[in-house]
């Protein structure tokens, strides 16, 4: 199976991007997790992405916070699939990384999720993987069918409890 690059740009990052990993391990997808900078260590983070294909990855995922560049800069140098995860910051809640990391001009895709969005970053790369892995999509059915038991279940408690 392809791998999953997990980047972040800062290690204060982490604590998002655990929950992508958390992800990926419970799917038993493969993956590499690193910490490049798209501004303080951006050879780092262009090579990376240069030889991502060639090293066996199958998409990238990319997490950064404030002005969030590095998904965008990731996707210049490869055309494997980025996801984007603009991470949370003190000042402006993650809008700034969310605008930065979504609005890439026509030619150079990012999928963006949402704010601190990590279990959907990690999801989507599951999906682009499955459309050629039917063990895999099998799995993703299996959790959606596990998510609807769940919140299936929370309706029997609210309705015991309330109705
Ligand atoms: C971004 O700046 C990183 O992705 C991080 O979200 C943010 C702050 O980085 P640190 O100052 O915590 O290293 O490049």
């Amino acid at each position: 199976m392809k791998k999953i690059g997990i980047l972040m740009g800062s290690a204060s990052d982490l604590p998002t991007v655990e929950k992508a990993i958390d992800t990926l391990k419970a799917l038993e997808i493969p993956f590499e997790v690193h910490v490049y900078s798209a501004h303080r260590t951006p050879e780092e983070a262009r090579d990376f992405a240069l030889n991502a294909r060639a090293n066996g990855f199958g998409a990238i995922i990319a997490a950064a916070g404030m002005a969030a560049h590095l998904a965008g800069a990731v996707a210049a140098n490869t055309t494997l699939p980025v996801v984007g995860i603009p991470c949370k910051s003190a000042s402006l809640d993650g809008i700034d990384a969310l605008l930065s990391t979504v609005m890439m001009p026509p030619g150079v895709p990012v999928a963006t999720v949402g704010i601190n969005g990590a279990v959907n970053a990690a999801l989507l790369c599951a999906e682009i993987l499955a459309v050629t892995d039917v063990s895999l999509a099998a799995k993703l059915d299996a959790k959606r069918k596990a998510d609807a038991a769940k919140v299936l279940r929370s309706d029997a408690e609210v309705t015991e409890k309330y109705n």
